[in-house]
C-alpha cells in the first residue's frame, strides 16, 4: 500500500495557525500537497455531519491523510510529527507527554495570547471596535505575559532534561522547537519592539539561540525565503503599530 501525501486545508493568504503545520511539513522533506477553498468549505460547513470514521470538524487548520480528516492544531502536529520522525520515541509516554506540554505551552502563550492582544473581546469584534482593550491588554503582555512564557521556555532549556545542544528535548531536534521557532517568528511580527528589548535583555538567550537554529535549518531556511512563505496578515499574528508597545517606556 503506498503512503499518503499530506494535505494541508488551510487557504488563508497569511501563515495564521497553519503555517505551524506547513513548517513541520517543510522541515520532513515530504511532498504535500494544499487544499482548496472548496475543500475547506465543505470541511467548515455547519452542515457537515463528517463520514463514517470522520467526525465533522469545527475549526481550521484541517489535515487529511488518506482517508483521516483532523483538525486541532496540535493535535494534528502530534500526528505529523510521529510521522516524520520529528517526535522522539512515540512509544515512550514521557517523550509523547512531555513534547506536546511543550507544544501546547507555546500555543498558549505565544499563539493563542498573542491574538487576543488584538481580539481581546472575542473574535466575532472588529479589530476597530476594541482598540482601547486591545491597547490594554498588549501592553499586559508586552509587560508581564511575554516574559513570563519566555521565561519558561528559558528556564526548559537551562534544565537537565532538556540535555546537549540548543533543543527543548533530550537533546535532540524535535517539533516541539518548530513550533516555538513558528509562534516566536509570529510573535516577533506583532511586537518587534518588545521582541527586540526581550533579545537584547540577554535574560533568554537560551531561547533565541533556538530561534536562530531552527531558523538556519537548511530546509526551514529555504522555505522562508521561498515564495511559499505567505505574508503575515490579517491572521492570528497582526501588526498594528500602536499596539506595538516597548515595555521599557
Ligand atoms: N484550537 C484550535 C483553534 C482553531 C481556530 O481558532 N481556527 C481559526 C482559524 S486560524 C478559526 O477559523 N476559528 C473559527 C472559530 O473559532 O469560530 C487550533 O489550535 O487549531
Amino acid at each position: 500500500m503506498s503512503t499518503p501525501t499530506p494535505k494541508l486545508i488551510y487557504p488563508a493568504p497569511f501563515p495564521g495557525r497553519g503555517e505551524h503545520i506547513r513548517l513541520l511539513l517543510e522541515e520532513s522533506g515530504t511532498t504535500y500537497t494544499e487544499g482548496t477553498i472548496e475543500e475547506f468549505q465543505a470541511l467548515k460547513s455547519v452542515d457537515s455531519v463528517g463520514d463514517k470514521r470522520n467526525t465533522p470538524l469545527f475549526a481550521p487548520p484541517f489535515l487529511q491523510y488518506g482517508d483521516l480528516t483532523i483538525n486541532q492544531t496540535p493535535n494534528i502536529l502530534l500526528f505529523l510529527a510521529q510521522k516524520f520522525n520529528l517526535a522522539g520515541d512515540p512509544s515512550d509516554p514521557h517523550t509523547v507527554c512531555r513534547l506536546n506540554g511543550l507544544v501546547l505551552t507555546a500555543l498558549d502563550g505565544f499563539s493563542d495570547e498573542i491574538h487576543g492582544c488584538h481580539h481581546p473581546l472575542g473574535g466575532n469584534f472588529y479589530y476597530e471596535d476594541m482598540k482601547a482593550e486591545s491597547l490594554a491588554r498588549s501592553k499586559d503582555y508586552v509587560k508581564n505575559r511575554l516574559p513570563l512564557f519566555l521565561g519558561y521556555f528559558q528556564r526548559v532549556l537551562k534544565g537537565e532534561a532538556s540535555g546537549e545542544g540548543p533543543w527543548l528535548h533530550a537533546g535532540m531536534f524535535t517539533y516541539a522547537d518548530l513550533t516555538l521557532f513558528s509562534c516566536l517568528s509570529g510573535t516577533r511580527h506583532q511586537f518587534p519592539k518588545a521582541f527586540q528589548r526581550a533579545e537584547e535583555s540577554g535574560k533568554y538567550d537560551l531561547v533565541f539561540k533556538l530561534y536562530k537554529a531552527v531558523h538556519n535549518r537548511p530546509r526551514i531556511k529555504a522555505y522562508l525565503e521561498s515564495e511559499r512563505r505567505r505574508k503575515y496578515g490579517n491572521g492570528i499574528y497582526r501588526h498594528y503599530p500602536e499596539l506595538d508597545v516597548d515595555p521599557e517606556v
